[in-house]
């Protein structure tokens, strides 16, 4: 019958190598080609589906690396898959977290590659199987964080002129705050053009420096400022919160359900940002989103500079999603000099589209994908 047909025969786990168009640099750690693992999932009906563990900088943004990764997905979680229908995704959901603790990133690519063999075994898209699209495409920013102010001008401007990108996440926390500052004025001054801006601190602000400098953000009109404090700093964030004139994002700070819903009652931010890495599969992230909106947070769809599979996966959810607000940030495959698939993710009009199916709606260019992989 079709679901034993379903079953899960194979899992491949290969760690790809993508040099950046740029220097990209976060508050604590800064990467010139972004290293990933793809995961094939092979199922009985000889039909194969792809996904993409993402990490940031090596074990780094968080504490999976691509060496972690391949090794749990073919050590831990491919033995317990073996055998269990692609048709079940709640079974293979849970084999996985009985057979591994965390490890978010091998999980969410083993179950977007799951999702999409079922998909195209059924000849349906990823979005179809988790609801059905509600909006055919997302707006989607662009993120300044090479440091270089003069830089980051040209390139914001190169992005509107294109008609790619008008919104705008700056990454701050690797200089001092004065300089931070004195970069973001510059923006503002030569690039008014700028509409909604953003500013990822990632973590490395103590209350303290909120309390002087969020009024000078605010200023700078900046419309949200993305998880300035430690991670487990619930209470910190709370106080920042709660006297900051710009509203606070959730982003390293709460990863399971139940950190989604301590932060949102805590009132540690109104936005929460979404992401396959924190959620570990396609369905959690789903639900992530309803926990977060219950827990009083609006949703920001967040990536972690995945490539077009990895951004396919996430798009299958917020396609999905009665409200996304803050729109989302997967301009992650742009910042790639070149792509592994032969149908390339399309941003026009300062929205990304949603790909259509069957499955993620990305096909494997193997040819690009043989000059990618790490030599093993
Ligand atoms: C993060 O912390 O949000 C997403 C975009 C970007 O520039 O960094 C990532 C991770
Ligand atoms: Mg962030």
């Amino acid at each position: 019958d079709f679901i034993s047909r379903t079953a899960i025969r194979e899992i491949r786990a290969q760690i790809v190598t993508l040099p950046s168009i740029r220097a990209h640099r976060l508050s604590n750690t800064e990467f010139s080609k972004r290293e990933f693992v793809l995961v094939r999932v092979r199922l009985a009906n000889g039909i194969e589906g792809i996904g993409e563990a993402a990490v940031l900088g090596g074990p780094r943004w968080a504490e999976e690396s691509v060496e972690s990764i391949q090794a749990v997905v073919t050590r831990y979680l491919s033995p317990a898959l073996i055998g269990c229908p692609a048709a079940r995704p709640a079974e293979v959901a849970a084999r996985m977290s009985r057979a591994a603790f965390r490890n978010n990133s091998a999980k969410g690519a083993i179950e977007t590659a799951t999702f999409d063999a079922l998909a195209r075994s059924l000849d349906l898209s990823v979005t179809t199987l988790l609801g059905g699209a509600l909006r055919e495409s997302v707006p989607v920013l662009w993120a300044l964080a090479s440091g270089d102010a003069d830089q980051e001008v040209e390139e914001a401007r190169a992005k509107l002129a294109t008609r790619e990108h008008r919104d705008f996440k700056i990454k701050l926390g690797f200089a001092s705050p004065e300089a931070d500052l004195r970069r973001l004025q510059k923006l503002r001054d030569e690039v008014p053009e700028m509409r909604r801006l953003i500013v990822d601190v990632n973590q490395a602000w103590s209350e303290a420096d909120c309390r002087r400098y969020l009024p000078i953000l605010k200023e700078l009109q900046v419309d949200l400022i993305e998880q300035p404090l430690p991670g487990d700093d619930f209470e910190g964030m709370a106080r920042v919160a709660a006297q900051s004139p710009i509203p606070l994002m959730v982003d390293e700070a709460a990863f399971s359900h139940r950190e989604i819903t301590r932060a949102g009652t805590m009132g540690c931010g109104s936005v929460y940002s979404l992401k396959l890495v924190k959620s570990g599969g396609l369905m959690a992230l789903s639900q992530a989103a309803r926990v977060a909106e219950s827990s009083g947070m609006e949703l920001y769809g967040g990536c972690l500079l995945e490539g077009s599979i990895g951004a396919a996966a996430h798009l299958a959810v917020f396609a999905t999603l009665p409200r996304l607000p803050w729109g989302c940030e997967h301009f992650g495959p742009r910042l790639h000099v070149s792509e592994i698939v032969r149908d390339p993710l399309v941003i026009e009009d300062f929205h990304l589209r949603v790909p259509q199916g069957p499955g993620l709606g990305v096909h494997l260019d193997e040819d690009r994908l043989r000059d990618a992989l790490r030599p093993s």
